[in-house]
């Protein structure tokens, strides 16, 4: 015994094999996709060079942070040792470090140190010397062209994203109060409104930590977060200055450590009567501050919410109590108004989404060349190779249909967008919010399964990529919800944004008509865009219900044909790999028109008391 190492009464051994963990790699570096779109549609080695010194810094540092940002979430402290209301909302030093490198890195500023779209060069350089500090900032427009009258736009939201995209699975939900900074700095952008929000505009978009603010957006209130229109009740009292108070209560408020807000409230009358449903709801802007004593004004924070996921991230219900703000829209054009806040924010929704994939991805592919099953490497296994190039076909669409509706935002936001291009933007923006959502949900599901039991256990830290991912098909609008917002927005237009669709997805695939590697492809995409248009014929002239059934695989085909349109177009690029072209084969074998089949099927004809008698069955007595 004692000759083989075993002695009695010695501690239990516990064996020498300790399994290698998976390693974060610098996300840029290990993105072949991320790199290729960028070297097609934005080749400034400037710009690569600080994504690719970025994409370091987040697997070295800034991911560390973020997991500091799980294990130390926020709390809630109500009073002070001696009874007095705080409300104070505890966050990690993470947390606060996330603020200051979002501002550093210009997570949000970048979008907005824009495009000049056509103006001459040296004024580009003058506006340049005049407003910005940033030597990126300036050589990117400087190699842009040479020409006085420079037609090329500078592509800043996709540059800005990409960063985004690189941040977001380490930002410890940091990703969520930026997605609202950008979606307010739009917002008062687009209102054109200057008083009393300038001051504000320019600390949403600073790169400055001392001056960075981040704002909320507070939407939901108990009665109803999709239904906005039925579900708010807080109301704006005028006051004398012009200004108003708000009294309410918002049932879920994130990032709630924000700076600032924007809210929606029903302004009272004199008589204090208020008008209901959409038209009654105004855009106020409110900031979050302490009187003397330190205590918030017009606002006591009711609790913090115990939630799934995002736990990093305080999300409140506040009691707005007399809370002092500002009108920002016209009375009744609070919806509307807020629209373009839903847009930005549904955009980051998407980045993080596809981002969310992206990162489970590069962690099973580490890992997969250090476990051994079976007497091999995973990577070894064709089956295990074959369940994570599933993710990859999907994770790759969910990449190009992201970064092509952030290309049309910046096309938009530069004054270049054609009303097509317009049209696409509206129509896209749902639809990519809903699919991208629930893509995550699937594939970082799938992830988790490719480490084994390890994959379930918390403290990898992979567990909270899935926790995280659930939200993002809920919050924003869920799916169903932005399904019929895909259906009002080609009523409102009359059509034409499915027209500018079926025409920009039919130019995609012309360019691809004569690379016979990517025929059956093409062909799959033509065949669904056909099915597609017969469909939208056949909607037209059935009731509202019928459509309202649809809805959801509309959206859903509108997605896969359009993205499987894009992995063909990546595909037929010059720098294309082999696998780019892949991907698409592999992304166009699956249904690319569902609403087509479900038609055929007659799911969307008499289906309401059959789905509801289903899912209500009592028959069993
Ligand atoms: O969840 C929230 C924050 C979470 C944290 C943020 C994280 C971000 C990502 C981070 C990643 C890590 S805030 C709460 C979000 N709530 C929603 O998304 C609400 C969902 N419900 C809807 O979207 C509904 O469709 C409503 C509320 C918009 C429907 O309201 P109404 O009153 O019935 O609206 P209408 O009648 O459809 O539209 C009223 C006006 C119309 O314009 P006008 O009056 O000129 O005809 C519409 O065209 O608003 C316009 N409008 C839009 N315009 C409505 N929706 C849109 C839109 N999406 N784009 C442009
Ligand atoms: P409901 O509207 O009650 O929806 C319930 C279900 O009914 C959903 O499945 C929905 O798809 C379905 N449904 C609703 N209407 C229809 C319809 N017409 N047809 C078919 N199906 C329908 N809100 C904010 O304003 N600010 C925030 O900062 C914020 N942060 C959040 C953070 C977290 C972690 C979470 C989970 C939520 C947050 N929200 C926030 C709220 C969020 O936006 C809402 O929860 C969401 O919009 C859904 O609203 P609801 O909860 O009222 O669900």
């Amino acid at each position: 015994w004692e000759a083989a190492g075993y002695l009695p009464f010695t501690r239990a051994r516990i064996g020498p094999f300790f399994q290698e963990n998976p390693v974060l790699k610098n996300p840029f570096v290990e993105d072949a996709l991320l790199r290729g779109y960028l070297k097609r549609h934005i080749p400034q080695e400037v710009i690569l060079s600080d994504l690719c010194a970025f994409g370091e810094h987040v697997a070295k540092e800034v991911d560390g942070w973020g997991r500091e940002c799980e294990v130390n979430p926020p709390r809630l402290v109500h009073f002070d040792p001696w009874g007095r209301r705080v409300d104070h909302i505890v966050t990690s030093h993470a947390w606060k470090r996330m603020k200051d490198l979002s501002a550093q890195e210009g997570i949000v500023a970048i979008g907005y140190e824009r495009s000049f779209g056509e103006w001459r060069l040296e004024d580009r350089c003058t506006s340049f010397f005049r407003f910005s500090s940033c030597v990126l900032f300036h050589f990117s427009n400087v190699f842009l062209s040479s020409s006085k009258k420079c037609m090329y736009v500078f592509p800043s939201r996709v540059y800005q994203m990409s960063k985004l995209y690189l941040f977001s699975p380490s930002s410890g939900l940091y990703t969520c109060p930026l997605a609202m900074t950008d979606g307010a700095a739009k917002v008062i952008q687009s209102l054109g409104v200057s008083w009393p929000v300038e001051d504000a505009y320019s600390r949403l978009t600073t790169r400055h930590p001392e001056r960075f603010w981040t704002s909320g957006q507070w939407m939901t209130e108990r009665q109803g977060g999709s239904d906005v229109a039925s579900g708010t009740e807080t109301v704006a009292v005028p006051q004398t200055d012009g200004s108003y108070k708000l009294h309410g209560f918002k049932w879920f408020t994130s990032a709630t450590d924000a700076d600032m807000t924007l809210t929606l409230a029903r302004v009272q009358d004199k008589t204090g009567a208020t008008i209901p449903g959409s038209k009654g709801l105004s855009l106020f802007y409110a900031e979050v501050s302490r009187d003397e004593d330190g205590r918030l004004r017009g606002i006591e924070v009711q609790r913090l919410k115990d939630k799934l996921g995002t736990r990093q991230m305080p999300t409140a219900e506040l009691l707005l109590d007399g809370l002092p703000a500002r009108r920002l829209s016209e009375e009744g054009r609070g919806v509307s108004s807020i629209a373009n806040m839903l847009t930005i924010t549904r955009i980051h929704n998407s980045v993080s989404a596809a981002a969310a994939m992206r990162r489970v991805l590069q962690l099973a592919r580490d890992y997969a060349t250090r476990r051994t099953a079976f007497g091999k490497l995973l990577k070894d296994h064709p089956l295990h190779m074959q369940t994570l190039a599933r993710m990859e076909v999907e994770s790759r669409g969910a990449f190009l249909l992201v970064m092509d509706v952030c290309r049309l935002l910046g096309r938009e936001e530069s004054g270049v967008a054609t009303e097509h291009d317009a049209h696409l933007l509206r129509l896209l923006t749902p639809v990519v919010k809903l699919y991208t959502g629930k893509q995550a949900v699937a594939v970082v599901s799938e992830g988790l399964e490719s480490f084994g039991g390890q994959g379930y256990i918390e403290d990898t830290g992979l567990p909270g990529i899935l926790r995280d991912a659930q939200v993002l098909s809920i919050w924003e609008g869920t799916t169903n919800v932005l399904s019929l917002d895909v259906l009002r927005c080609v009523a409102r237009s009359s059509g034409m944004v499915l027209h500018a669709y079926f025409s920009h997805t039919k130019s995609l695939l012309a360019g691809a008509s004569s690379v016979s590697s990517l025929a059956p492809a093409v062909t799959a995409v033509g065949g669904a865009l056909c099915e597609l248009e017969e469909f939208v014929q056949v909607a037209a002239t059935r009731a509202p219900s019928y459509l309202e059934l649809a809805a959801r695989d509309l959206a859903y085909s509108l997605a896969r044909i359009y993205t499987g349109a894009l992995l063909i177009d990546h595909a037929c690029w010059k720098g294309a790999s082999p696998s780019d072209t892949y991907a698409a084969l592999r992304w166009c074998e699956q249904d690319l028109c569902p609403v087509a089949r479900n038609q055929r099927r007659g799911h969307y004809d008499s289906n309401t008391s059959l789905d509801a008698a289903l899912v209500f069955d009592q028959s069993i007595q």
